[in-house]
């Protein structure tokens, strides 16, 4: 099987800060400002999200984790062809790959033909990611692409063969209602019959259990939050004041969505050298930095249908806190 096309990363990089800067220069001239969640992870806001996933209430990562356990087989089962042809197991937003090694042992252990094509925007998050792979999975074939969800979009179109493509996580919760519409029928599109996709939704549940796992005791989501302007400080020369802002999160169980901002605790101007300008907060003016939308079983069947999709395994734990759904274009 051939590789992905490998990106330079230094001319990715040099892309990636031209798109921040226009991001943000659109985000902050917005009523009411905003940044997306997409900026978080650099190096140390990928560190910071590794932190979440072991909070104690974060319970979406450790209930995926068993969800995926306890399912293993019939997920890898449902993955893989039939007649067993060979195929490329390609997982957006890898991360470190924690949960996907369930189901990269056990297909290895069933002697199954696939390659592993972990894709992640953060270099560190991939070569931390190889590096445990070299040592607890030897035998398995790997093609880690690093770049965002849209160009991996575009390079699994170049793939000739079977694909298995997972987006676990809750990802998808991130993404505003028509975005996400969009980029399932995008995913839909380089997609045959064959193929399969796995997604993980986090389900609507006790309001108050969601809004905790966005506002930690120990504030790791806070910092994870202000590390968005920690980078805007290091990658477009602007000055924030880390001093004068503040983590804030809110769950809202009639939209069924977690609302993050941070908060100007104070009037301030902030001038942003790569963008040539400067912003003006009013005291406590917020930018919304991110949406995690939680799911109903109905809303899944209605947006798989939507996106061209029919949903073809719906796993969930006991608790019913979380789905991993598996769709057949
Ligand atoms: C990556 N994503 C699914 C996480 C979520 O739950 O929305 C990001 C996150 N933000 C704050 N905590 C975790």
């Amino acid at each position: 099987m051939s590789s992905l096309p490998s990106l330079d990363s230094s001319t990715a990089t040099h892309q990636q800060t031209e798109e921040l800067a226009r991001h943000v220069a659109q985000g902050l001239n917005r009523s009411p400002k905003t940044l997306s969640s997409m900026y978080f992870y650099d190096d140390e806001g990928s560190r910071l999200f590794q932190q979440i996933m072991a909070l104690p209430e974060y319970y979406p990562t450790r209930t995926e984790y068993q969800l995926l356990s306890t399912h293993s087989t019939a997920i890898a089962d449902a993955l893989r062809a039939a007649d067993d042809t060979p195929f490329y197991l390609i997982e957006l937003g890898a991360g470190d790959g924690l949960k996907t090694k369930i189901l990269l042992r056990y297909l290895l252990t069933a002697g199954i033909d696939f390659s592993y094509v972990p894709v992640d925007i953060s270099p560190a998050a991939i070569e931390g990611l190889e590096a445990s792979l070299r040592v607890e999975l030897p035998n398995l074939r790997v093609e880690p692409v690093i770049t965002d969800y849209v160009s991996a979009l575009q390079l699994m179109a170049t793939k000739p063969g079977r694909k298995a493509v997972l987006f676990l996580g809750s990802n998808i919760g991130n993404f505003f209602p028509d975005e996400r519409l969009d980029f399932l029928r995008q995913l839909a599109q380089p997609l045959s019959p064959d193929d399969r996709l796995l997604i993980g939704f986090d389900l609507q549940k006790d309001p108050r259990l969601i809004r905790a796992a966005y506002d930690d005791a120990q504030g790791v989501t806070a910092a994870f939050n202000l590390n968005l302007l920690t980078r805007l400080n290091r990658e477009l020369g602007a000055e924030f004041d880390l001093a004068h802002w503040r983590h804030y999160t809110d769950y809202d169980p009639l939209a069924g969505v977690v609302r993050s901002f941070l908060v100007s605790t104070r009037a301030q101007t902030v001038p942003i050298a790569a963008l040539d300008a400067s912003f003006d907060f009013a005291a406590w003016e917020i930018i919304h930095t991110e949406n995690s939308y939680k799911f109903t079983a109905t809303q899944i069947q209605n947006l798989a249908k939507e996106a061209g999709f029919q949903v073809s395994n719906f796993f969930t734990d006991a608790q019913e806190y979380f789905a991993d759904v598996i769709l057949t274009p």
